[in-house]
């Protein structure tokens, strides 16, 4: 078989007819925005804008913009945006190709074409999977971090923002300018409230800029452009050779943009939308006026059992999330931590958590997976706060005792102390093992975690030290 030629369009009629996108390609034009266009989106959202498009039309294309890496549209622009999604099967892959993106840009190059995109009234939707630290918040987890210098630049006037904030504001400015159109942002991200903090920040900005405009903006922004809060849940490994190889088997041409991931999905959206959108529903997405108890339920539960694993796994020297299921202590780490968790969400209508705890075991033991429990490691300064850190909080003032969020805690604490990692904050991570003893070494990690609160809780920092000196394993 000769997998030489890529997918694009002219070579899209030789994929089998059950692989090839359910859409004409041809036929969308973008009316969507999507900041971050990584696997996630690719494996996520856009499906469900292609299932969307092909149940109820609207010619809802997407415009995907990459912040640096230039890999994203080397691999999708001379593929005509096309590119794969595989469906991890246990008994077996399934793929199919996405036609949902119509183009590709690169902020920093393309950052005229970006804003006239955000200014254009045909598109309605803005989405957004830049990550936690794509936000810029300040360290304590509140408003737009004004001193970090990239925000400085942007707000010192660069011509092509360099920050996704600054991106989305130059976009709405030009967009209040050009017709004042009304439009959704869409945070896609994993962070509690995701909608409310894109929104704050975005204002942080505005209102930081010497714009001349800046009160009219203010207002057009509370009246005119809303940011519905969203969960997000389907695990999307990092694409590997082998997965490209996988794809390239079942299309019969090479697929640079292959994305893979798990048969579970879901979305959960804040119904505030101010403007035209895809039938996401058709695709499974709800529509629901407080996403707020699926937020915490997702965030505390899965992810932060993923990190959990992510932590006592590489301890272990485990590789993927289904090796530390596989262990004799897995599935019971990840059952006791999500018990306790658990007690910290409000019951909620129609959230069964007993049978979404099952679920996840099922999910995280998925051997098909191949998760790399360090791609769930990484920015976990990030991470933390918001999948432990709040549970941690709220049980503790209720007079809970919280042994297994401390054992999470010395988990990551440890592998601070002896792993290198992939975090923002690595090197002050590293650094506050030079204070002794241990427990100031985790006062000061907690610190870095924006929880001076916590650092100062006496008893939770010593149960931490002692979990850490017993070293002991797993339970
Ligand atoms: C994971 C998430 O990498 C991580 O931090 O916990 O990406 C997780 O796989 C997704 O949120 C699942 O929806």
């Amino acid at each position: 078989m000769s997998t030489a030629q890529r997918l694009s369009l002219a070579t899209l009629p030789a994929v089998p007819a059950a692989s090839r996108p359910p859409v004409d390609p041809r036929a969308l034009r973008p009316r969507i925005v999507h900041l971050g266009i990584g696997a996630f989106h690719r494996a996520h959202q856009a499906l469900a804008t292609q299932t969307a498009e092909a149940a109820h039309g609207g010619a809802w294309g997407i415009a995907g913009v990459t912040q640096r890496s230039r890999a994203v549209v080397d691999a999708l622009r001379p593929q005509d945006g096309l590119y794969s999604f595989t469906e991890r099967r246990p008994e077996g892959p399934a793929t199919q190709v996405v036609g949902a993106v119509t183009e590709v840009l690169h902020a920093a190059d393309d950052g005229a074409r970006l804003r006239e995109l955000l200014a254009s009234a045909d598109v309605t939707v803005v989405t957004l999977t830049v990550t936690e630290k794509g936000y810029r918040r300040d360290p304590s987890g509140g408003g737009l971090a004004l001193e970090d210098p990239l925000i400085r630049a942007d707000l010192a006037g660069a011509a092509a923002p360099a920050t996704v904030v600054g991106q989305l504001a130059a976009g709405l400015r030009a967009r209040l300018r050009a017709s004042g159109a009304p439009l959704s942002v869409v945070s896609c991200d994993n962070m509690a409230a995701n909608g409310a903090v894109l929104r704050r920040l975005v204002r942080d900005f505005v209102a930081a800029s010497a714009w001349d405009e800046r009160d009219r903006l203010l207002d057009w922004l509370t009246g005119s452009v809303a940011f519905p809060a969203t969960v997000v849940d389907r695990i999307v490994p990092a694409t590997t050779d082998a997965d490209r190889e996988t794809a390239a088997r079942a299309l019969g041409v090479a697929d640079e943009g292959a994305v893979t991931g798990e048969p579970f999905t879901q979305w959960v959206l804040q119904d505030i939308f101010a403007a035209d959108r895809p039938r996401w529903e058709e695709a499974g997405a709800r529509f629901v006026a407080d996403v707020a108890p699926y937020q915490s339920a997702k965030l505390r539960l899965l992810n932060g059992a993923h990190s959990l694993i992510a932590y006592r796994g590489l301890a272990e020297g485990c590789e993927t999330v289904a090796d530390v299921l596989a262990t004799p202590w897995g599935e019971a780490a990840v059952r006791a931590y999500c018990a306790e968790a658990a007690q910290s969400l409000p019951p909620a209508e129609g959230l069964d958590l007993a049978g979404y705890i099952d679920s996840l075991v099922v999910r995280f033991a998925n051997p098909a997976m191949h998760h790399r429990i360090r791609q769930i490691a990484m920015d976990g300064s990030l991470k933390i706060p918001e999948r432990w850190l709040a549970p941690l909080r709220e049980l503790r003032a209720a007079g809970r005792d919280t042994p297994e969020l401390v054992s999470a805690l010395a988990a990551w604490a440890r592998v601070t102390r002896d792993h290198a990692l992939d975090d923002p904050e690595a090197e002050a991570l590293r650094r506050a093992w030079d204070a002794r003893p241990a427990r100031d070494a985790l006062r000061r990690l907690l610190g870095l975690l924006g929880a001076d609160d916590l650092a100062d809780d006496t008893s939770l920092v010593t149960s931490v030290a002692e979990e850490l000196r017993s070293g002991a394993l797993p339970r």
